[in-house]
This record gives structure tokens, C-alpha cells and sequence, in this order.
């Protein structure tokens, strides 16, 4: 009997303590199964005296009972338990914000780009675009650039093949225009034009926008009005604009357009050597040689143009100190314009 109550009191025991459920399950095929302890006790009652029996019988099913008990107890116990670390480890905050996927933006070029364009579309211009190879012809010749011009020279040209280049400029679009159409003309042609040549300060493939209007009595007051207003527009200042004569092969008479320094305000500084003035782009009267060509009247049009680099306009606007920076791709550098 009193081996009984020991068998009852670690067998309680190592169910409290089974640290999972199959070894609780060993455990009960061990004390109860078939073959197990109690069972084995059950068959041996036959080897007790007859008056032994009834009483070991009853003490045997009554410590069977309570292990079953137990077992059932633990095992419900275990199973919460597993239960409970399974939704502890797989438990999400659903209150915490999504990630964000990181969005692109427009490169500086084309910001630049589209603020040009959309000053001179409120100004009733027409956009035109076209091929970035051309012939000979519409890069050079149509804008009276003879064979013997130095931006003729090859070390200035891209050739893909005899007669065929990648454009030095955007004038060809225009040529294309007035060709086709009839006067008057209002448009601008921005894109990629090349160039071989790759300094600090230049890169062979930039961005140019070039302006045109052609109509009755055009003179060069409408030009420096079309060109002071765009660049107070685009720099959002009272600047100051002078023209310089120059010298252009398709306008007459050419200027360099200058516009007071952005970084110092005309006092002078690094940026404008010290002359308090930035040389912003070129313009000129159309030559009536190139109106000519292109199938113009010129007893009764004439015109203005004028071209500017888009990256040196980015560069003023945004306080870019090196050209390089647009076309090296930085996210770093780019993600600032957004
Ligand atoms: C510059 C100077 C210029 C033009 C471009 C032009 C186009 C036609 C006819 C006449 Cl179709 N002229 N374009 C005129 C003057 C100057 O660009 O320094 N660009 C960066």
C-alpha cells in the first residue's frame, strides 16, 4: 500500500513537471498505457492474498482516476501555454504606419525645363521638338553656318555618318517649322544637343532651349521685352538685363544677353568674376538669309531668336557650383529638388 502512495505521489509529481506535450503523452502511455505501470499493478492484484485485494483494487483505480486527471489538467495547461507563446511571437501591431515607399521625383533638368516652357506657353508660345540627328543641312546651312564656320569643325560635331550629325543646337526645330508652316511663327524648342567637347564647364550632351518668333514688324525692342520679362519671370527678380553685341552667323544684329548676378545682386563675387553680371544666353534678329532659306517672305516678316543652355539656368537658379552634378545621378543631390 504505502508503495502505492509513493507511485501516486511521483507520478503526480513528474505530470506537474513534463515540460511539454509529447513527453507528457510518454508519460501517460508510461503510467497508464496497456503495458503500463498501473495496468501492470492491476494484473499483480491475482498475487495479493484475496483479502488484500478488494482494497488495493480500489486504491489502484482511485490513483489511476486522479492521473488521468492530472494528465488532462496538464495537458489542457500545456496546450494554453503553447497557444499563448504562439500568438506572443506572432503578434503584429496593427496600429503601426505602413512603410512608405519612396517616391522619385523630376530631375533638375527638366524642372528647369518645364519652368521655361511654361512661362513662354503664358507668353503665346507654341513647343517644338524634333529629331536629335539631323542632316548637315538644317543643323548648318539652313542657319547660314558656311562649310568653313569653326562650329563646322569636327572636334565640335558629333558625326554619325558623312553628312549626318547629332544637332549642335535646337535651330534645326525651327527650320523644320518654317518650312512646313506659314508665317507667323511663336515657338520654343527645348532638348539634348551635343557637342564634342568635355571640360569642367561642358558636357557633350546638354540641354538648350531656343526661342523664335517670326511676323509683320518685328523689332529688337519686342526681342529685349520677350527676354527681360522671361528672365524676371524665371528668377522671380527685379534683375537688371544688358545686351552685348556679338556675333551669331544667324542672327543680324547678335547679343549676348547679361542679367545681374543672382548670387551677389551686382556687387560682384566669385560666381560673376567680379563684374556683378552673368552672361545668360544669346539672341539676335533673325538673319534674312535664314527666313530665306526656310521659305519666308522676308519683304513682309522678319523675326527674333534666341538660345539658352538649360543647365547653366539650373545651375544659377539652384546654386549648383559644378555642372557635373546634373549628370552624375546622385539621389542625394537630385532628391533636393523635390
Ligand atoms: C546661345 C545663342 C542663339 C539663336 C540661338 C536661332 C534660330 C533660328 C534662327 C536664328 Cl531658326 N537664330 N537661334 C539665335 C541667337 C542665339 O543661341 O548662346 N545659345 C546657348
Amino acid at each position: 500500500m504505502s508503495d502505492l502512495d509513493e507511485l501516486a505521489a511521483t507520478s503526480l509529481a513528474a505530470v506537474e513537471e513534463s515540460a511539454d506535450e509529447k513527453s507528457l503523452e510518454a508519460l501517460r502511455v508510461r503510467l497508464l498505457g496497456r503495458k503500463g505501470v498501473l495496468t501492470g499493478h492491476l494484473k499483480n492484484l491475482g498475487a495479493l492474498p484475496a483479502e488484500q485485494r478488494p482494497a488495493a483494487g480500489q486504491q489502484i483505480n482511485l490513483i489511476k482516476n486522479r492521473l488521468q486527471e492530472a494528465i488532462e489538467l496538464r495537458r489542457l495547461a500545456l496546450e494554453r501555454e503553447s497557444l499563448d507563446s504562439r500568438l506572443q511571437a506572432e503578434k503584429i501591431d496593427v496600429s503601426l504606419p505602413g512603410r512608405r515607399r519612396a517616391s522619385g521625383g523630376l530631375h533638375p533638368v527638366t524642372i528647369t525645363l518645364d519652368r521655361i516652357t511654361r512661362i513662354f506657353r503664358a507668353a503665346g508660345y507654341d513647343v517644338a521638338e524634333g529629331p536629335e540627328i539631323e542632316d548637315e543641312y538644317h543643323n548648318f546651312e539652313a542657319l547660314n553656318i558656311p562649310e568653313n564656320h569653326p562650329a563646322r569643325a569636327m572636334h565640335d560635331t558629333f558625326y554619325v555618318e558623312p553628312g549626318t550629325v547629332l544637332r549642335t543646337h535646337t535651330s534645326p526645330v525651327q527650320v523644320h517649322v518654317m518650312e512646313k508652316g506659314e508665317p507667323p511663327f511663336r515657338m520654343i524648342c527645348p532638348g539634348r544637343v551635343y557637342r564634342c567637347d568635355s571640360d569642367l564647364t561642358h558636357t557633350p550632351m546638354f540641354h538648350q532651349v531656343e526661342g523664335l518668333l517670326v511676323d509683320r514688324n518685328v523689332s529688337m525692342a519686342d526681342m529685349k521685352g520677350t527676354i527681360v520679362s522671361f528672365l524676371r519671370a524665371f528668377f522671380e527678380e527685379a534683375v537688371d538685363v544688358r545686351f552685348r553685341p556679338s556675333y551669331f552667323p544667324f542672327t543680324e544684329p547678335s547679343a549676348e544677353v547679361d542679367m545681374t548676378c543672382v548670387a551677389c545682386g551686382g556687387k560682384g563675387c566669385r560666381i560673376c568674376r567680379h563684374t556683378g553680371w552673368l552672361e545668360v544666353m544669346g539672341c539676335g534678329m533673325v538673319h534674312p538669309r535664314v527666313l530665306e532659306m526656310s521659305g519666308v517672305d522676308t519683304a513682309a516678316y522678319n523675326g527674333f531668336a534666341f538660345g539658352l543652355g538649360v543647365e547653366r539656368l539650373a545651375m544659377l537658379r539652384y546654386q549648383v557650383g559644378d555642372l557635373r552634378m546634373f549628370f552624375e545621378n546622385d539621389v542625394r543631390f537630385l532628391g533636393q529638388f523635390n
